[in-house]
């Protein structure tokens, strides 16, 4: 087995056991209770998934294996020159339990160099879509081309044990993960740069390369890249595209027919797809107000107007987080060291100043503080990148570090297939009427 693979197992193998006592102990412990509301109003606050890569405070954000972004960007390895974290790095992290070493970042990066090729097959299946369909259509369409490749879905064809599951599912993430770049950058070049493909760099790590890829040579937007490829990849498992993957993954379809399930979810504009809405709502606004650099009354004009619209304010609101989505703030700081007058980045900045106290003022919204989506589209449009509905694609790419993480540990630990129980109203309206033996077992 390879270091990071025989590393992945002993690790999992003492938390397996671990798990084993803690449900033998206390398995029929209670952990909460489930309101009416609850099971109508998308199961928010009930506790129901293990997932073990991230856990997310709805006051002080995302913690990476106990890390703080902020603590990432001080403790994982570097490219050389460079000052944001390697998400090779998190990736280990996530999936080992334990900051990596300069050289097993390394490792990961000549592993996803070494798997990275892509078959043409992939490509020819791109190319079979007009031009003009969405970036995440591609990319969906892309990673179900891949599947062909999936060593899960040949290895189980053939009869495979069930204890060597997490092994194929490690192997078909580490090749995803490796090729995702490669084809996102295709779809990039296809849409927007006439077809004129860049081929890969081997001397660089993921996302510089990805980067280069696409076109985009500056150090300050390869270094824009890895801290975008390293506040995306988590968010703990009940978000959308980490539940999907989680949830299709637990039927035993393979990491490819997963992960392409959880970007399905990624590209709805609630989720990932809000990167590319608050971009259009910005420029529409400036068109609308016929300026670049609107005003903060204007900024607030413009705000009642969407919501009198009955629109959300893309960027803004979250389902769990009641504070300023740290992944906003670490975005902020980039902003303020790289670009501290681009117009555009300033006016994400005085649209934080203009929209928490309007969503706050609704009596309604239980978070009016910015997300991470509201200043991801600043930053790109900053180096050139004006094509917004590509944003999400690069969400997914970063998306795909946490959730394949997360994916190999499900196999791992043998959670079974999950099937949560639903109600009908006339069920719940029996209940109401004193038959209270219907919610079974
Ligand atoms: N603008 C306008 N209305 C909002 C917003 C917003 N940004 N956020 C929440 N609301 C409304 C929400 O639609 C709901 O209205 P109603 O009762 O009429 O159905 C009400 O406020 C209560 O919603 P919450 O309980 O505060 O939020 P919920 O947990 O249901 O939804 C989001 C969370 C993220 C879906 C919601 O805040 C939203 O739609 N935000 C804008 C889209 C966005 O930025 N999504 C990206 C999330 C991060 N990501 O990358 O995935
Ligand atoms: C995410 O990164 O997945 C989003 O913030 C949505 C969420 O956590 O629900």
């Amino acid at each position: 087995m390879g270091i990071i693979k025989d590393k992945f197992k002993a690790k999992a193998d003492v938390t397996g056991a671990e798990i084993k006592t803690l449900l033998k102990e206390h398995g029929n412990k209670k952990i909460g209770e489930v309101t009416l509301s609850q099971i109508y109003q998308g199961m928010r606050g009930i506790t129901g998934l293990v997932t073990e890569t991230s856990l997310l405070d709805a006051q002080e954000g995302i913690r990476f294996r106990g890390y703080t972004i902020p603590e990432l960007q001080q403790k994982l390895p570097k490219a050389p020159n460079g000052s944001e974290p390697l998400p090779e790095g998190l990736f280990y992290l996530m999936l080992v339990g334990e900051l990596p070493t300069e050289e097993d970042v390394q490792h990961v990066t000549s592993v996803w160099q070494r798997r990275s090729h892509v078959p043409n097959h992939v490509f020819d299946t791109i190319e079979a879509l007009p031009v003009g369909t969405h970036p995440m259509t591609q990319f969906v369409v892309a990673i179900m081309a891949l599947q062909t490749e999936s060593q899960f879905a040949k290895r189980y064809a053939a009869g495979m044990n069930k204890k060597d599951y997490w092994d194929a599912v490690f192997d078909d993430a580490m090749d995803l993960i490796a090729r995702l770049p490669r084809v996102a950058a295709y779809i990039y070049r296809r849409k927007y740069k006439n077809g004129d493909h860049i081929q890969p760099n081997g001397l660089l790590d993921w996302s510089g390369n990805f980067a280069h890829m696409m076109g985009y040579e500056d150090e300050s937007f390869k270094e824009l890249m890895r801290l975008y490829m390293t506040i995306h990849a988590d968010h703990e498992g009940g978000n959308v595209s980490a539940h999907s993957t989680h949830l299709v993954g637990s039927a035993l379809s393979d990491p490819y027919l997963s992960f392409a399930a959880g970007m399905n979810g990624l590209a709805g504009p609630l989720h990932g797809l809000a990167n590319q809405e608050v971009i259009k709502w910005i420029y529409e606004m400036r068109e609308e107000l016929g300026t670049d650099t609107p005003s903060k009354t204007q900024i607030e004009e413009y705000v009642k107007k969407t919501l009198t619209e009955g629109k959300v304010v893309p960027g803004y609101g979250h389902a769990v987080l009641r504070k300023t989505d740290p992944r906003f703030s670490a975005q902020m700081e980039f902003g303020k060291k790289h670009m501290p007058d681009d117009p555009l980045v300033q006016t994400v900045w005085n649209i934080y100043d203009a929209v928490p106290p309007i969503l706050q003022s609704l009596g309604k919204i239980k978070n009016p503080w910015p997300n991470v989506d509201a200043h991801s589209g600043a930053l790109l449009v900053h180096y050139g990148m004006v094509e917004y509905e590509f944003y999400t694609v690069l969400f997914g790419v970063s998306r795909s570090l946490g959730v394949l993480a997360s994916l190999i540990w499900d196999r791992a630990l043998a959670f079974p297939l999950e099937r949560p129980k639903s109600v009908t109203t006339d069920l719940v309206k029996q209940w109401l009427d004193g038959k209270d033996e219907i919610w079974g077992e």
